[in-house]
């Protein structure tokens, strides 16, 4: 799944698809570098972005949906109401829902639904994020989301324990350590690490218990080895999606990991 952030302040690549050309240009060059899905989103989630109006969203995404899913599946990021059914409307078959509410509009056009466990919002969810368990805590909110799910109709449905959201570096490596388990609950995972803050931590030789912050972090461009040898990871846990902006890159490593299968 490659990312495709029509936004002006998304932590790696806000600013570069803000403008429609750029955006369908960078969709299609994602397909071809490999990318079965283009992920679109038109509000940054990183922690302390701005909100963005429904209506500044829907005109961020919905053109570049229509140009973009009659050439490949697309997905819609966002935890809006209206801007799924806008984007469902135009072509997109998959919510991916940080927020995890939309499972009944996915339902509604019967596309599948992105089930993501997050701690807080945006605004605050960095801010100190405690769990006795973490791995327990996030399977267990992914179960209860999947069975809501289920319930609301949807039939193709991912979980995401949320990297990033509301977690510590601990609580992320903690996390990727346990995708084994939630890979065996046999509902397919999507994992997002791509070019993410806990990579720029440990890149630069931070603390694997320390917060993100101990260190100056790696730039977010600096990322790619450590954002493939996540998603490597996550693949060969049997994550059955990652979530990446480095799609060429990823896409090759993943061909070598399905050889090794074969
Ligand atoms: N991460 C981001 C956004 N959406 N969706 C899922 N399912 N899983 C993730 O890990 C995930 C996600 C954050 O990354 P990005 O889109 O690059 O940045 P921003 O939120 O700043 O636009």
């Amino acid at each position: 799944m490659g990312v495709l952030n029509v936004t002006s302040d998304s932590f790696s690549d806000g600013g570069l698809y803000l403008d429609y050309d750029a955006a369908v240009r960078r969709g299609r060059e994602m397909v071809a570098e490999g990318a079965d899905v283009v992920d679109v989103g038109g509000e940054s989630t990183r922690p302390g972005a701005a909100a963005v109006t429904a209506d500044e969203e829907l005109r961020r995404v919905v053109p570049v949906i229509e140009a973009l899913a009659a050439e490949v599946r697309v997905s819609v990021d966002t935890s809006k109401a209206s801007v799924a059914h806008a984007a469902l409307c135009a072509g997109a078959t998959l919510v991916n829902d940080v927020s995890s509410t939309l499972a009944s509009v996915a339902a509604d056009h019967g596309a599948g639904f992105v089930a993501m466990h997050r701690k807080g919002t945006p605004a605050d969810m960095q801010h100190n994020p405690r769990y006795d368990d973490v791995a327990a805590e996030v399977a267990r909110f992914l179960d209860e989301r999947v069975r809501e799910a289920r319930a609301a109709g949807v039939e193709e449905i991912y979980i995401d324990p949320g990297i990033g959201f509301g977690k510590t570096v601990r609580h992320n490596l903690q996390l990727l350590a346990a995708l084994p388990e939630l890979v065996a609950t046999g509902i397919p995972v999507l994992v997002g690490t791509s070019r993410k803050s806990f990579i720029g931590h440990l890149g630069a030789g931070g603390s694997s218990d320390g917060r993100v912050g101990d260190v100056p972090l790696l730039a977010s461009g600096a990322r790619l080895e450590g954002s493939l040898a996540s998603a490597v990871w996550a693949m060969a846990c049997g994550a059955a999606v990652v979530r990446v902006h480095d799609v060429a890159a990823t896409a090759q490593a993943a061909r070598l990991l399905a050889g090794t299968a074969a």
